[in-house]
């Protein structure tokens, strides 16, 4: 972990996770759960890593907002998040929506979904507050972050990227002045502006906030009061903030956590099935952009008892392999193969199956002989023997949820519908 010097800031700081989104460019994968809930990376679920990044970061209260579809991410932290111990002033707080001011209202936006847990939170008496997404991959220590937030006398602090111009239209896109004071913020906007003296690129927020929690809280009370406003971070308050107070640029370049080994920055946003399959498929590289065996940056997660993953010859003597594959515990890999794919949890591959660029979620059995390419297989899928995906399209696409890049979706509600 990176050295701190002086009081840690994180010590007086609650993260505020904002994971309530359902992530519908995921298409049926957040069907029955909230895209924060989505398995990422052999282990974890998309969730986790902005908990450990809270975690590691040496934060010890946090608070998860949430909304859509709640049941399994709600599930997933009371058995992997539950370990906060409040007679050392550690708390772990699930906010379902409708539950303090409104009985009967889910949150109305990112920023009523803080507004309506104040009192909670006050009971906790924190100084700073770290609002977060409970969407995105990647490794940030949020002290830094801090340090910056109390040094530059700032009324929010925003953690901010350099992403191409063309992909800033779907994000807060901020100007600066030379001391990354924000002098202006347009959410989503079409035209994106440019960074200057970096054309074709735009400066764009993280959703990622740090607030003294009396600021926080005067705002939002004022923003409630407000019949005009959406109730959202980046639509309402951040942009009132840049007019009338001091908004300050954070950026991930400073306080991003790389191992010794990992390239560069890494921050995705896996809205999307292709951008979910690939940032997966990332992992699978000799040297990957994120590194997940770092010790020093753990991402925490829910750990199963169960027994580790086998490899077996069939009963043909057929060996049982994978190679660039990331093979979780309880997998039993007979007589197939495994290519650059994902085994999460429990994934059974029968004799002669084979499984090529393969995300494939926990508790899946691939049947004999089935053939699988460039595909994400939901959990607890059985793919029926024989079964062949990814060589041809037409098909593909009649059966699964095929993407533009050739990535096919497979659920249980499809696989019951083939007519086989
Ligand atoms: P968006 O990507 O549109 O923009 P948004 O839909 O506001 O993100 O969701 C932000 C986070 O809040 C997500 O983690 C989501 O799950 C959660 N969330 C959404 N609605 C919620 C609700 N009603 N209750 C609880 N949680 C909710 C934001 C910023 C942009 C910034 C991008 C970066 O507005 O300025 O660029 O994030 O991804
Ligand atoms: P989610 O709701 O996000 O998909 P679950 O934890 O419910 O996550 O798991 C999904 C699938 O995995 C389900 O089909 C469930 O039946 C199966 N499953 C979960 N745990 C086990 C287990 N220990 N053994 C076998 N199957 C399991």
């Amino acid at each position: 972990m990176r050295e701190t010097y002086g009081q840690p800031l994180a010590r007086d700081a609650m993260a505020y996770v904002l994971a309530g989104g359902r992530g519908s460019r995921l298409k049926e994968l957040t069907d029955n759960r909230a895209k924060p809930a989505v398995y990422f990376g052999g282990m974890s679920r998309i969730i986790d890593f902005a908990l450990s990044n809270a975690i590691n970061s040496g934060i010890r209260r946090i608070g998860v907002a949430t909304q859509y579809k709640a049941h399994s991410l709600i599930r997933h932290m009371n058995r992997a998040w539950n370990f906060m111990r409040p007679e050392r002033n550690e708390s772990f707080d699930i906010l379902p929506a409708s539950q303090r001011v409104s009985e009967t209202q889910w949150y109305e936006g990112t920023a009523d979904a803080v507004y309506q847990n104040i009192d909670i939170i006050e009971s906790y008496s924190p100084k700073y507050m770290v609002i977060l997404a409970g969407d995105h991959i990647y490794k940030m220590d949020y002290e830094l972050m801090l340090r910056q937030h109390v040094n530059s006398g700032a009324d929010v602090t925003i953690g901010c990227l350099v992403v191409p111009q063309v992909e800033a239209t779907g994000f807060g896109v901020m100007a600066v002045d030379d001391k990354d004071v924000i002098t202006d913020f347009v959410e989503k906007p079409i035209n994106p502006p440019e960074i200057p003296g970096k054309p074709g690129f735009s400066l764009a927020s993280m959703g990622i906030y740090v607030f003294d929690t009396k600021f926080l809280f005067d705002l939002l009370r004022e923003d409630a009061a407000n019949p005009l406003s959406t109730h959202d971070f980046g639509n309402d308050l951040i942009p009132k903030i840049v007019k009338g107070g001091k908004a300050v640029a954070h950026r991930f370049t400073e306080s991003c956590v790389r191992a010794a080994d990992e390239i560069g920055e890494y921050w995705r946003d896996v809205g999307t099935l292709d951008a979910y399959f690939e940032t997966n498929l990332d992992l699978t590289d000799t040297v990957p952009m994120l590194n997940m065996y770092d010790r020093d940056w753990r991402i925490w997660t829910d750990q199963v008892v169960a027994a580790p993953a086998k490899f077996v010859h069939d009963e043909e003597g057929r060996r049982g392999h994978a190679v660039r594959s990331l093979i979780s515990q309880d997998c039993i890999v007979s007589g197939a193969t495994a290519y650059r794919s994902l085994l999460f949890t429990g994934v059974k591959m029968g004799s002669f199956s084979s499984v090529t660029e393969g995300v494939i979620l926990p508790y899946c059995n691939i049947g004999r002989g089935a053939r699988l390419n460039r595909v994400i297989v939901d959990s607890g899928v059985r793919i029926p023997e024989g079964l062949v995906v990814g060589e041809d399209p037409e098909l593909d696409a009649k059966r699964f949820r095929r993407t533009d890049n050739g990535v096919c979706l497979i659920t249980k509600r499809m696989i019951q519908q083939l007519d086989l």
